[in-house]
């Protein structure tokens, strides 16, 4: 290290030999945690689901010196499957990182995704999901650490906002009158991008999707999400006659997992194939992608092992030239620093549920994400949101 100038401040220290522990970042204690936080109205559904809360189901990693990384999964608030996450947490993740230095992010991610007994029942699933707690809290950790918001931890920003689209307005629950009135108050509020929920009968949904196409004009973007409800035959018939609406994607219009399928539809509609949001792995992506079976990406943090993995699907998409959308398991608080931080990350989803619950809440003006000025990944609930909200993580 001769030669290169170190600088004097508390946070910017060398360390000259790899895998040498840094005493102040060495994992001390990690405790899990559960909230169940109410939606918008009393219950919204999509296709598939029908829920009350939204489940924070997460970890806070504690160092030597005191800090604190905070890191979480989203779950449709089901105590039982909730505490299942908690206890791969607490009994089979943490047991491998006590002790171990907080900065080496990937050798760990390494070692918790490649535990030889924790593989063998996991690559997904709740593993997957207690695996992302853990290194978001560890990207938290290393933000807080450099003093700085993620997004600049991770690069710097690309742009100035982000441009935010509103899934909130556009439930399934959500009555055909009130679907068009709220649409139209997104618009007014400043949102550019919105998205409406499909999947229960053809007929029904192209005529919402209309009604709400008719009510917002030409110049909104608006996607739809079928939450891999239907079968090939209804999205081929749905797509056929949506094909003048100017849909911007159709989200999931499948079964998860089809690429066969999916690469069928996106040959035979010109609207766009988004998918993602239920995969675990970049290697599921690469599926698709080498398919020609999506357009839009939507990876999410809290679904595939944290960030880190993310990170390839966003190099992957980058190669590809395509485009990445997250998907927002976890209300975008963490996905925003990378709408920040990668070029190829042009919009991210908005539902306002539980921003309330963090100390630094995502915030959206007229339409746009701004960017956090926090140190860390935004994950640092409240106390109050703990007071409020905790349920027993066992
Ligand atoms: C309800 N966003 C989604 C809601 C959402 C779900 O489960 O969270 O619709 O994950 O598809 O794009
Ligand atoms: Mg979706």
């Amino acid at each position: 290290m001769k030669g290169l100038p170190i600088k004097d401040g508390a946070n910017i220290r060398a360390r000259t030999k790899p895998n040498q522990p840094d005493p102040l970042m060495r994992i001390k204690h990690i405790e899990s945690f559960i909230l169940h936080i109410p939606v918008t109205g009393s219950q919204i559904a999509d296709s598939t689901h029908t829920i009350s809360h939204w489940g924070v189901v997460g970890a806070c990693i504690s160092t030597e010196d005191g800090m604190k990384g905070y890191g979480f999964t989203g779950t449709h608030a089901h105590l039982a499957s909730d505490q299942l996450i908690t206890r791969c947490i607490d009994t089979c993740i943490a047991p491998l990182l006590l002790g171990e230095d907080a900065n080496d992010i990937e050798r760990l991610w390494q070692k918790v995704a490649r535990q030889p007994a924790l593989q063998w029942v996991g690559r997904a699933g709740i593993t997957s999901l207690a695996h992302a707690a853990i290194d978001v809290a560890l990207w938290d950790l290393r933000a807080k650490f450099q003093q700085v918001p993620l997004w600049q931890c991770l690069g710097g920003a690309v742009r100035q906002q982000v441009r935010a689209y509103n899934t909130d307005i556009g439930w399934l629950s959500i009555p055909d009158a009130q679907l068009v009135q709220g649409a139209q108050q997104a618009v007014a509020d400043g949102f550019t991008g919105i998205k409406i929920k499909v999947g229960s009968t053809v007929e029904r949904d192209l005529a919402r999707l209309r009604a709400v196409r008719r009510a917002v004009g030409d110049q909104v973007t608006l996607a739809i999400d079928g939450n891999g409800k239907w079968d090939l035959p209804d999205c081929l018939r749905f797509c056929r006659a949506a094909e003048d609406q100017n849909v911007f994607w159709f989200e999931e219009p499948l079964w998860y997992d089809a690429v066969q399928r999916h690469a069928q539809l996106a040959r035979a509609t010109s609207i766009p194939v988004a998918l993602g949001e239920q995969l675990y792995s970049v290697d599921a992506f690469a599926e698709f992608i080498g398919q020609g079976a999506v357009h839009w990406l939507q990876p999410d943090v809290t679904r595939m092992a944290g960030l880190t993995e993310v990170l390839r699907v966003i190099e992957l998409a980058a190669a590809h030239r395509l485009p990445v959308a997250p998907h927002a398991g976890d209300m975008s608080q963490v996905h925003q620093h990378l709408n920040f931080s990668r070029a190829a990350c042009s919009v991210l989803e908005y539902i306002p549920w539980i921003r309330d619950c963090f100390e630094e809440p995502a915030r959206v003006v007229d339409g746009h994400y701004q960017p956090p000025q926090q140190p860390g990944a935004s994950t640092t609930p409240t106390a109050q949101a703990f007071a409020r909200y905790a349920q027993a993580t066992s």
